[in-house]
This record gives structure tokens, sequence and C-alpha cells, in this order.
């Protein structure tokens, strides 16, 4: 049998080594790579789901055009002719910004950028801009180290302190769990801090049940005890960090109580961690994403790297902040065009909808590729009327998602299976090539094909003329100096020759001062303070919670799907801590109504002690007569980096009496 190397595109940390077999007897067999560091011969139930997908009847296999509220087939001819038109005449009536582009990052291929690609060449487009997913303590990472680097996932073998702080990997991120556990053989002590007592938290010594949207405060409490007790790594900080006495004079007005009063952490237990982040070093951070969801996400961000720099827990082995890595970015070429060639018009992602509604020149087509707003965006419900009166929408599907339904053409692509793609991703640091393993199903097409026919027809040929290698090759051409070409990727994943295994080793950090910058002349211009300053006072106006929405929504990621994808059933499922149950009288498989600001939908409720008591957590993803969670959250931006505050919202309860 002769087993093709592929790689998993699903928009995931562990982007996962896969060897992939098909024959007519057995169907694709997937199976992940032992050699691969990461995937370790082992992949999860998202990347047989995607492997399933393939032949599955789920799939779309034809374009199909909306008629009279009904899709109905046509040929690619007639596909491609209508788009055309329809770009040729928003060209001509409203310009470029009357195109609305909308992209996510639903696929990792680096060839899925030739849409930007396409719609860049073609003069512009409008897009959004921020982000939906890590914006927040990505732009943090940027302000204090002047870049998102992390140490190699193996370095935390050398920790002997590791803090899941937000994150939940046991869920989000499996092929990190080997490297805790490693970790832990080498006797690493792993503290989680959550809200809720997370399945990962069952590998750790300790759990912290931290409110909602206080790890900055937290952050800031540590620090003021580790400064009241002379407990930094002076030379470091004295050598590596910019802004310490600004920092310190914010650190002094976050006492101890008043921070274990916001948080519910014990004086006792911020104490002790306090200390241990101090004196049990090397210390790996490993915020997760769902603490930068909130409209302080950048400012919480900030307050944790703060603590890894008054500890000296940066650029060495074993220590750091893991968030993420830019260096394939830094070092590929991009597809991208230069951004003089073209106009663009940005919206915010958490506001979106509210922006495309009031544009000027208004959006005249919309084009959908690798996400489905319909259902993740925030404040759902604008999103659907401001979608249907926009006059043309197209989307581009492997599945019929919400958006693609309410789509008027629906294109279908090909899976990382039916082509050749490159895998890079900003964990992970390997470089994977990816075979052609079965033919097109159906008439399906890559987005490589589809866009380059369209470019032809648009008379922008010329800057789509590569096959699929020949754009991979133009992609690597910088790691020919390390004597990487496609031909060697196609031997195997190979590991980027540029990631250093220990981030920030140099100690020379790429901000303006050249140190951490604890205060920072960027932050003072995007949110006005410069250091970390998470609120601490909380008047009305600022609070998540209310006296008509006294619980905290929380809406993490789903375990067996990955957001809408590959979501089994129908319908939302609540989980909430017994004494909530008990005051509304809830029972397990009772039916609630959740309502917020915003909207309000029924749940399944499931009662566990491991929800925290003021909380009522929804994974995203799910849906209900085609309206997902995202009904109930507004858009909010949170404070660096445009991030979506999806979990910046309170809730109330109903019992839902069925008769
Ligand atoms: N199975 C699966 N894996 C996935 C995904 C998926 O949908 N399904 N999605 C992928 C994507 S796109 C991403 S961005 C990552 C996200 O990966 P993670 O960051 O691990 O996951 P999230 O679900 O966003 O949120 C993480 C955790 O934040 C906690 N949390 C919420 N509020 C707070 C708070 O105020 N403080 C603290 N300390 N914790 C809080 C939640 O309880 C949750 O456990 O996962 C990726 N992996
Ligand atoms: N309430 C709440 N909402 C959230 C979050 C949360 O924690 N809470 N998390 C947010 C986060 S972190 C993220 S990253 C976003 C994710 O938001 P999205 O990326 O929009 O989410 P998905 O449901 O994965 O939708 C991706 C769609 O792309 C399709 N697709 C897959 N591969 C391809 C391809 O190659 N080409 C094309 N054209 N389409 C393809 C899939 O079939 C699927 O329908 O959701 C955000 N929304
Ligand atoms: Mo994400």
């Amino acid at each position: 049998m002769a087993w093709k190397r592929s790689a998993c595109p699903l928009n995931c940390p562990d982007s996962c080594g896969f060897l992939v077999n098909y024959t007519e007897e057995q169907g694709l067999q997937l199976k992940g790579e032992k050699e691969h560091p990461i995937t370790q011969g082992f992949i999860c139930s998202k990347g047989q789901a995607l492997a399933e997908l393939v032949f599955s009847p789920d799939r779309l296999r034809f374009p199909l055009r909306k008629e009279k509220g009904r899709f109905k087939r046509i040929s690619w001819e007639e596909a491609y002719t209508l788009l055309t038109r329809k770009i040729q005449e928003t060209l001509e009536q409203t310009g470029p910004l009357g195109i609305l582009h909308h992209y996510d990052y639903a696929h990792n291929g680096a060839l899925r950028a030739l849409d930007q690609r396409f719609f860049q060449a073609l003069g512009g487009m409008t897009v959004p801009e921020g982000s939906m997913c890590w914006g927040a303590g990505y732009h943090a990472q940027a302000i204090d180290f002047g870049g998102v680097y992390q140490n190699d996932w193996a370095s935390l073998r050398q920790s002997k302190t590791i803090i899941l702080w937000g994150k939940d990997p046991a869920v989000t991120n499996i092929h990190l769990i080997p490297h805790l556990l490693a970790a832990k053989k080498e006797e690493a002590y792993l503290i989680v801090i959550n809200p809720t007592q997370v399945k990962s938290a069952e590998l750790a010594q300790e759990y912290l049940r931290i409110n909602p949207g206080t790890d900055g405060i937290l952050a800031l409490g540590l620090a003021h005890i580790i400064l009241r007790e002379g407990w930094l790594d002076w030379e470091f900080v004295r050598n590596h960090v910019h802004g310490f006495e600004e920092f310190a004079l914010k650190a002094k007005e976050y006492e101890p109580a008043r921070v274990s009063e916001l948080t519910g952490i014990s004086e006792v237990k911020m104490n002790a961690l306090a200390r241990r982040i101090s004196h049990s070093g090397p210390v790996s951070f490993l915020p997760g994403y769902g603490l930068q969801r909130y409209v302080q996400g950048g400012n919480t961000l900030r307050a944790i790297d703060a603590l890894a720099a008054l500890t000296g827990n940066i650029g060495k082995p074993g220590a750091g902040v893991y968030y993420a890595h830019q260096d394939h970015q830094d070092h590929l070429n991009t597809v991208r065009l230069p951004e003089e060639h073209y106009q663009v018009r940005r919206f915010p992602h958490p506001l979106f909808a509210e922006s495309i509604e009031k544009a000027d020149p208004p959006i005249q087509m919309a084009v959908v590729t690798r996400s489905n707003p319909l259902l993740q965006q925030p404040n759902s419900l604008l999103w659907k009327e401001v979608w249907s009166k926009i006059p043309f929408k197209v989307t581009l599907e492997l599945v019929m998602s919400e958006t693609a339904r309410q789509s008027d053409l629906v294109l279908p692509v090909t899976t990382i299976f039916e082509e050749e793609d490159l895998i890079v991703s900003s964990w992970n640091p390997m470089l994977q090539v990816t075979e052609k393993v079965v033919e097109p199903q159906g008439e399906t097409k890559s987005e490589l094909e589809i866009f380059s026919e369209l470019a032809k027809r648009l008379g922008i040929g010329k800057k789509f003329s590569l096959t699929s290698s020949e754009w991979i090759e133009e992609i690597i051409t910088p790691l020919h100096e390390y004597g990487i070409t496609l031909e060697s990727l196609h031997q195997g994943p190979v590991r980027a020759p540029y990631i250093q295994n220990v981030a920030w080793e140099d100690l020379n950090f790429k901000t303006q001062s050249g140190k951490i910058e604890l205060s920072s002349d960027l932050a003072l211009k995007e949110v006005g303070e410069k250091v970390a300053s998470p609120r601490i006072e909380q008047d009305n106006e600022n609070a998540i919670l209310s006296a008509e929405y006294p619980y905290y929504l929380l809406t993490p990621h789903p375990r067996q799907a990955i957001h809408s994808q590959f979501q089994e059933d129908e319908g939302f499922h609540m989980f909430i801590h017994p004494e909530l149950a008990e005051k509304f009288y809830l029972f397990p498989g009772d039916q609630a109504l959740v309502e917020t600001r915003q909207g309000q939908l029924l749940a399944r409720v499931y009662v566990s002690e491991d929800i925290h008591p003021q909380a009522v957590v929804i994974p995203e993803g799910n849906t209900s007569n085609g309206v997902g969670v995202n009904q109930l959250i507004k858009g909010l931006s949170s404070d660096l980096g445009q991030s979506t505050s999806y979990y910046e919202v309170g809730c109330q309860i109903r019992k839902w009496l069925v008769d």
C-alpha cells in the first residue's frame, strides 16, 4: 500500500502530520505520522471526521444557484459566467469596495490565501480586520516583546512550573498533553486557572477557580506580592525590562485583599502562587485564548507577560509565555499582494454587521471563503438581517453551512485530500506538504482552480498563472538557502530551520527600547495607558454582570467538533453548577431559557460541580433552526487588536415548562 503524506488543515494548534491511503475497497484511511514530533502517530476525531467527509453525502458536489428560494444545480460554466458578470457590475457601479470578502482560517493551507490575492489583484475589497480569535493577546505580545514567539513544545520538559491559564488543551490542543505529562514526570508542577474545572485540570496538581474576566487583576495582584516581597529577578529586570518603575507603581494599586475579592482566589492561594512563580522556575505560562475573549483581553495578556518578565522567565529553556509564533510568517513568501496595489476598506470583526449596515459605498456583493460568519460572528441575528440585504452572495464551501444556505451561489471546493498544499501554522514548527490522494469528488474544484479561472475571465490572469506546485515553490523560495526544496518536503515533514528552540534566547527584544516593554508608548496610543491596567473599580457601566443578567455566559470550544464543523446534533447544551440548578429547580435533561440583552434560546440542562457557580457554559458551534449561540452575544471589541470579546456577556436563566 502506498500511504501518501498529508497534514491536518483545521484551525488548531496541532496541525498533525497525516498518512493517507486510498483504495476502492477500504476507502480513505488516515493515520497519524509516527515520526512527526507533535503528532506522534495519534490523530483526533476531528481529523478523522475530515477524512470521512470526502465521500460523505453531506459534501457539496456541484455548483448551486438559488432561484426563488431554492437551490438548483448549475454547471461550472454558468457559475463562472454569473460570478464574473456580478464582479464586473460591482466594479463598474460601486468600485472594488462594493465587494465584501469574508474569510477566516478554517483551512490552514498556504494556498488558501490565494482568495485574498484574487481580490487584491482585482483592485481591492472590503474585508474584516482584527480577529474573531486570538487578536487581543497576539497584539499584547507584539507590544511587550515586539513579536509573537514561543519555545518549542518539547522545552516544557525543562519547566518546573507550568500554568495552563485559561487554556484547556485536553479539548483544544490535544497533542500538547504528552508534553505536559512528560514535564510532570520530570517533576513539573501543573496549575490550571480557569472558571471551569476543565478536563485538563485532571492532570494538574492545583486548580484555581477564577471569576471570569479577572485574570489581569490576578496577575497584577501577584505582581504586587512579588514586588512587596522583593521576589523579583532583579538582574533580569535591570537589563531587559523597560518601564519597571511605572509598572511597579501600577501594581501597588492591586491590593491582595481587593484582588482576592474580585477574582475569587484566596490571599493564601495568591501568596503561594506568587511564591511559586518566583521561586520554582523555570515557569512556563500557557495562556489560552479564552481569557482574552474579554474587553480587557489585551491588558490581561500584558499583565501575564509582566509576571514572566519580573521573574526572569523569558528566553530560557522551560520558561516563557506560550501564546503562538509568527516564525513562518517572518520567513516564507506570501501570495498576497503589497497594499499599494489595491484599495481596501476594513471593518473590525466585532462590529462587522453594524459596519456593513452603514457602509458607504454599500456592499453590493459578498464572497465567503474558509468561514461560517452567519454562525461564528457575534451578533448573529443582526448579521442575518444585514446579510439578507446584500444583493448577491457567494460562498465557497465543503458542506451546506448556514452561510452557504443563505447565499445565492454556492461553489463546492476540494478537501485537503484532493489537492496539493502547504500546511504551516502558528504553533507548530513543522513545514508540511500535502499530496493529492483522491480525485476531486463530484464537480468540486480547488480554490486555486476557481480563482485562477475567474482571474482569467476578469483580465488578471497573469497574476494567477501558476500551478499548485509552482505556488508552493514560490512560497518556500526563502528555504532554499537551508537546502529545503519542494522535493525534500515531499519526503516528510521538516522542522523549520529558522525556528529556535528557545524564543528570545538572545534577549534582543524587537521593541523600540530593545527590552520587554512593561511601559509602552504604543499601548498608550492604543488604549490610553502605558502599562497593563485591568480595571479594579467595577461601576455599573463596565461590569459584565447586572441585576438583570446576573450570570456569566461562557461559550468555549466544543470537544468533538471544531466550531460549527462536525457538529453532530441540533440544539444547545448548557452546563451549570448544582447551586445554580437548585436555585432554578433545574434538573439534568430539563430545558431552560437562556437570555441576554441580545436574545434568547432554549438549552438542555447538564449539572456539574466543575462549573463556576455563577456561570452558564454553552459550548459554541451548535445550532438550532439555523442560529447558534452567537445570537446571544454582542460584538464588543477588545482593548487591543480589535478582537471579539465573546465571553464579555451576562445572562439570565429560567426553567422552561413544557406541557
Ligand atoms: N476540539 C476543538 N479544538 C479546537 C477548537 C475547537 O473548536 N474544538 N478550536 C481551535 C481554535 S480556532 C482555537 S482559537 C483554540 C482555542 O483554544 P483555547 O484557548 O484552549 O480554548 P477556548 O475554548 O477558546 O477557551 C479556553 C478556556 O478559557 C476558559 N475561560 C473562559 N473565560 C475565562 C477567564 O476569564 N479566565 C480564565 N482563566 N479562563 C477562562 C474556558 O473555560 C475554556 O476552558 O482551540 C483550537 N482547538
Ligand atoms: N461564542 C463564541 N463564538 C466564537 C468563538 C468562541 O469561543 N465563542 N470562537 C471564535 C474563534 S476562536 C474562531 S477561530 C471562529 C471560527 O470561525 P469560522 O472559521 O467561521 O468557524 P467554522 O465553524 O470552523 O467554519 C468554517 C467553515 O469553513 C468551511 N471550510 C473548511 N475548509 C474550507 C476550505 O478549504 N475552503 C472553504 N471555502 N471553506 C472551507 C467549513 O466547512 C466551515 O463551514 O469562531 C469564533 N466564534
Ligand atoms: Mo480560533
